[in-house]
C-alpha cells in the first residue's frame, strides 16, 4: 500500500473541477485517506516547490499556487503514486494522453490543474507538509 499527495490547483477549483477530479480518482479505485481546502501564502507555496526555486518559473508558479484556495489529498492505493501520475497526465497538457485530467482540462503548462508527487520520498515529504498523521485515515 502506497501513499501520495494530491492537489486540486487553484485554477482547478475556480472552474468547478473539484467533483470532477474526486470522480476520477474514486471510479478508478484510488482511495481518499485526507482531504482539506487551503489556500497557501506565496511562502508556503515556495517552500512546497523548493525543489523548482532555481527553475525560471518558480516566481510564477508560486503566485499562481498562492492565487486561492486549492484542495489537498492523501490517495491511498496500491501502485498509487503512478496510477495517480498517469490519471493525471503530462505535464505539459500538450503532450497528455486524451482522456486525462491535464489533457481534458489543462490551460497552460502552468495551469495544469492537478498536482501529484513523483515517487515515495517526495510523496513522504509533501504530505507531511501539509498533513499531520492524526489527520490521515
Ligand atoms: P509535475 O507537476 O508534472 O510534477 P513539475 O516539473 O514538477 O511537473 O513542475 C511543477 C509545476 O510547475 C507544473 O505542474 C506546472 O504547474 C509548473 N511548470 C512546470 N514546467 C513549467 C514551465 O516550463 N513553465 C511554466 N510552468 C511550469
Ligand atoms: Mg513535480
Amino acid at each position: 500500500m502506497e501513499r501520495t499527495l494530491s492537489i486540486i490547483k487553484p485554477d482547478g477549483v475556480k472552474r468547478g473541477l473539484i467533483g470532477e477530479v474526486i470522480k476520477r480518482l474514486e471510479a478508478n479505485g484510488i482511495r481518499i485517506a485526507a482531504m482539506k481546502m487551503i489556500h497557501m501564502t506565496k511562502e508556503v507555496a515556495q517552500g512546497f516547490y523548493a525543489v523548482h526555486k532555481e527553475k525560471p518559473f518558480f516566481d510564477s508558479l508560486t503566485d499562481f499556487m498562492s492565487s486561492g484556495p486549492i484542495v489537498v489529498m492523501v490517495l491511498e492505493g496500491e501502485d498509487v503514486i503512478k496510477r495517480y501520475r498517469e490519471l493525471m497526465g503530462a505535464t505539459n497538457y500538450k503532450e497528455a494522453k486524451p482522456g486525462t485530467i491535464r489533457a481534458d482540462f489543462a490551460t497552460d503548462i502552468e495551469k495544469n490543474v492537478v498536482h501529484g508527487s513523483d515517487a515515495p520520498e517526495t510523496a513522504k515529504t509533501e504530505i507531511a507538509y501539509f498533513f499531520s498523521e492524526l489527520e490521515i485515515c
